[in-house]
Formats: C-alpha cells, structure tokens, sequence
C-alpha cells in the first residue's frame, strides 16, 4: 500500500515521483498498446495514479492546499501533454513504415541471363576463337558500295530493291548481311586474315514465325595463300561436330551467292529425328545451318587484295535460327519477347 499523505513534504515527494515517473512510462511507450497501458496506469478515471495528488489534497493543513493544488495542476498537465505528445510520434512512424516480418521467407530475384541468341554466338565463337579467329565489328549503317558493291552484286540485282532493303537517304542504307565488316578488315589489314563478324543486320521482310525485319547474323572470313576450298570444308565440319555433337553427320550442296565461287550450303543431320526425318526437317533429315563459298576473286580486288597471290573462304549463318533449332523454338518472334520468363528457361 502506497504510504498516506499528510505533510505537505510528503505530498511534494509523491508528486515528484508520478511527474518523473509518469513522463518515462509515456516517452518510452514503444507502441499504442504501452502508451495505452499508461495512460490507464496514470491518468486512468478509475485508478490513475494522478487521483492520488487529488484526493490527498482534502488531507493537507489548509495553508498548504493552495500550493499543493498548484502542483497537482501542474503535474497533470505534464503527463497529458507528454500523452498526447507521445502518441502523435507513434502515429507519424506507424504510418511510414510497414509493418516488418522477419520471419518472411526472402523473395527470391532472378539474377538474369543472356538470350538464347547470344548464347549461340558465344559458343560459335568461342570455337572458331580456339582455330585462331578474333571478332571484328562495323557500323549498322552502311553504304551502298560496302553492303552491295564491293560484293559483287551486279547492279540489277534484286536484293537491292526498295522492297527488300531499308535505305536511309543520302546514299545509306541498314546493312543486309555483316559483309561489310570484313570488306572493311580487308581493305585495312594484310593477310592472313581469320574473322569473325558476328551483328545485327535488317531486311524489308514481314514479322511472322520465320522472318523478322531485324535479325543477328554471323559471318566468318579467312584469307591467306594457299587456302582452298579443302579448309573450308574442314573447318566447317570440325565446328560442326564442337557446336552440335562428336557423331553429327554433315553434307554439302552446291549454291550461289554473288560474292563466293563455288557457293555451297551446309547441312547437319536434323537435331530432333537424327536423321530418320521429322516435320522439323520436313521429312528430310537435314536441316540447313549455313551457306559459305571460296571468296570470289572480284571481291578480293574490290577490297585492294592481289586475287592472283590470295585466296579465302567464307560463310555466312543466322544464330536466331540455330538457337531456334537448339532449343526447339516454333516461331522466331519468341526471341523478341521482352518476357523474362521465356528467357529464363534457355538461359544456363
Ligand atoms: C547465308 C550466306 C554467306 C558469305 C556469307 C562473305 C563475305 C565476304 C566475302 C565472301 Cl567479305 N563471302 N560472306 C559467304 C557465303 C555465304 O552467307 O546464308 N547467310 C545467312
């Protein structure tokens, strides 16, 4: 039992005590239920421990009631504004943080992957890296002579058409091919010249399953004395049996293209049926993965190279229709999805 109030001592000494006390149990309520608690506990109608100083008042000597009811004013008045002080506080933290629960499991963020486009040409060129080739690059933007005719391309020629290539006005134009690279590495560096020209190239074809107006092409180049069409047809077998398999059987059939003589495309045995023929292949089982030719002569010459002293080969491949192949892809629009999802199942 709380000791009676009789003197106006012992009234200072307990009002000292619920004013300091008081102050500490409102300024360290950590929530609304503890400020609650002591609000109740101190200025609660019922019990509050401030009805103490009140009702001892009647019990003090009348000359000392007039300073001791000052005192209970004031203490009053403290704890209810370090009430309301306290509880404003609350409400300002309450409403800018959420509530935290540390018992959650963590979300889990997807770190993100490469395409499946830039897979394929990372693994194609880390192959062709091992067999001495390094990357080269060019603009997107081209001109006439590098895209078409230092290509051999006669001036008629249909690819050249407004239908099929986007020009750009003054004479540039969206590149078709990544030829124009190795025009370029070849009027800038002396053979032996062993290139990698992988980019982006553009074509005025419709965005369905099969085409698309923007697309990435690899093309390869090796120029030296003495190259024939032997290393050509070695090398692209042994890149064939690195990208898609020890056994993979390969064929090649003649073709044309304006800037290589002989032209021949490459074929590997169809990836799904491995050979027996499929709706893949369409019932043949082979599925075509390049075209490539020895460098026409003309080409050579147009990029400043002695065709009498140097001879190359070269192909040229579609890494979206090898990655479409590889990860079984019906329609190419599938490697335009800026959905993560799609990406995250092809990714390593
Ligand atoms: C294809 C065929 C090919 C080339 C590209 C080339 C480049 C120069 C000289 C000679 Cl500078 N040839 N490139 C050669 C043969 C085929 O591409 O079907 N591409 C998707």
């Amino acid at each position: 039992m709380t000791p009676e109030i009789t003197t106006p001592d012992q009234y200072e000494s307990r009002a000292d005590e619920i004013h300091r006390d008081g102050l500490e149990a409102f300024s360290g309520a950590a929530d609304a239920d503890e400020l609650e608690q002591a609000r109740i506990e101190y200025l609660g109608d019922k019990r509050g421990r401030i009805l103490v100083l009140q009702k001892a008042l009647g019990a003090l000597p009348p000359e000392a009631r007039r300073e001791a009811g000052r005192r209970f004013n004031e203490v009053k008045s403290a704890l209810v504004s370090a009430h309301s002080e306290r509880q404003t506080a609350l409400r300002s933290t309450a409403a800018t943080r959420p509530a935290l629960d540390l018992t959650m499991p963590a979300r889990t963020q997807w770190a993100g992957g490469k395409h499946p486009v830039t897979l394929v040409i990372d693994e194609i060129v880390g192959i062709f890296r091992e067999l001495g080739f390094t990357v080269a690059l060019g603009p997107e933007s081209e001109s006439e002579w590098y895209n078409f005719g230092a290509l051999n391309f006669p001036a008629d020629h249909p690819a050249m058409d407004l239908h099929d290539t986007f020009y750009l006005g003054d004479g540039a134009l969206l590149r078709t091919h990544t030829s124009p690279v190795q025009v370029r590495t070849l009027q800038r560096h002396a053979p032996p010249i062993r290139i990698l020209a992988p980019g982006n190239v553009f074509r005025r074809d419709p965005f369905d399953a099969s085409h698309a107006p923007a697309f990435a092409q690899l093309e390869g180049l090796a120029v030296d004395e003495g190259i024939s069409f032997v290393d050509l047809k070695s090398t692209l077998t042994l890149f064939a049996r690195r990208f898609f398999g020890a056994t993979t059987r390969t064929r090649f059939r003649p073709s044309f293209f304006p800037f290589t003589e002989p032209s021949a495309e490459m074929d590997v045995e169809c990836q799904l049926c491995k050979g027996g023929g499929c709706s893949a292949c369409k019932g043949t089982g082979w599925m075509e993965i390049m075209g490539s030719g020895m460098v026409h002569p003309s080409v050579l010459e147009a990029a400043g190279i002695d065709s009498e002293r140097y001879t190359g080969w070269a192909f040229g491949m579609g890494p979206g229709r090898i990655a479409m192949q590889r990860y079984g892809l019906p329609d190419i629009r599938l490697l335009y999805d800026s959905d993560v999802r799609f990406l995250s199942q092809v990714s390593e």
